[in-house]
């Protein structure tokens, strides 16, 4: 059975789960935190979380995941048969990476942890984010999935916001959900999916305790 290590306030860990979730692959959460030591580095080398384990051994690296679930778990599909179509949606997640996770990843310290203003990334993100949403608004049709048909692109897409939208909310005072036409609709329908709904359930259990537990 494949073993998925992580905890469930990572965006990344939750886009994991929603696929395994939709193709109803049976799996085992282990508790994990990112980790510099080697027992772990020798898991996922980068330290980061997710990883899987499966019968052949562990896989690191988010998206590398997802792709190795479509191609061993082929149905239910999450990426189009056509091969230029499936090559979109992995456009739409690269830019789901690129230019909205990592720049708001950069104000994490500050809204999530307390940490102090980092100038540098508030005056360099911005510019990052408003090319990700341009070219989300015209890589997405919406119709009603960001890619047409539900797809990983909308996992990605509901588990990136899920942190880049409040941080772009106190950071710049800015809705970017709400700059991409039809995005709020994909993503609320996304979590309206059963494995959707599961993962956003576990994520803000696993968030409130977090948050207990620091205040405490
Ligand atoms: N490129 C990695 C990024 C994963 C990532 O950044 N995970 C966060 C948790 S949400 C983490 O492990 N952070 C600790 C670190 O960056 O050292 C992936 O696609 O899986």
């Amino acid at each position: 059975m494949i073993k998925l290590y992580g905890f469930a306030v990572s965006n990344y860990y939750n886009m994991v789960k929603f696929a395994l979730l939709e193709k109803g692959v049976e799996f085992a959460e282990v508790a994990a935190m990112p980790s510099q030591e080697s027992d772990y580095k020798s898991k996922s080398p980068m330290g980061k979380v997710p990883c899987i384990e499966t019968d052949k051994g562990f896989l690191s690296e988010t998206n590398v995941i997802l792709d190795c679930l479509e191609e061993s778990v082929p149905s239910p599909a999450l990426l189009p048969k056509d091969a230029f179509a499936r090559a979109k949606v992995r456009e739409v997640m690269k830019v789901l990476e690129l230019y909205i996770e990592l720049p708001a990843r950069r104000h994490y310290g500050e809204l999530f942890f307390g940490g102090p203003r980092n100038q540098a990334a508030f005056e360099e993100a911005k510019p990052v984010l408003e090319n990700g949403v341009k070219a989300l608004t015209q890589l997405c049709s919406m119709k009603p999935f960001l890619c047409g048909e539900f797809s990983l692109a909308d996992i990605v897409a509901a588990h990136t916001f899920i942190y880049a939208a409040p941080v772009c909310q106190a950071i710049y005072g800015w809705d970017v959900i709400g700059a991409i036409p039809g995005m709020k609709a994909a993503i609320d329908a996304a979590n309206a999916r059963p494995a959707g709904a599961k993962v956003l359930a576990d994520q803000q259990a696993a968030l409130a305790a977090m948050q207990a537990q620091n205040k405490g």
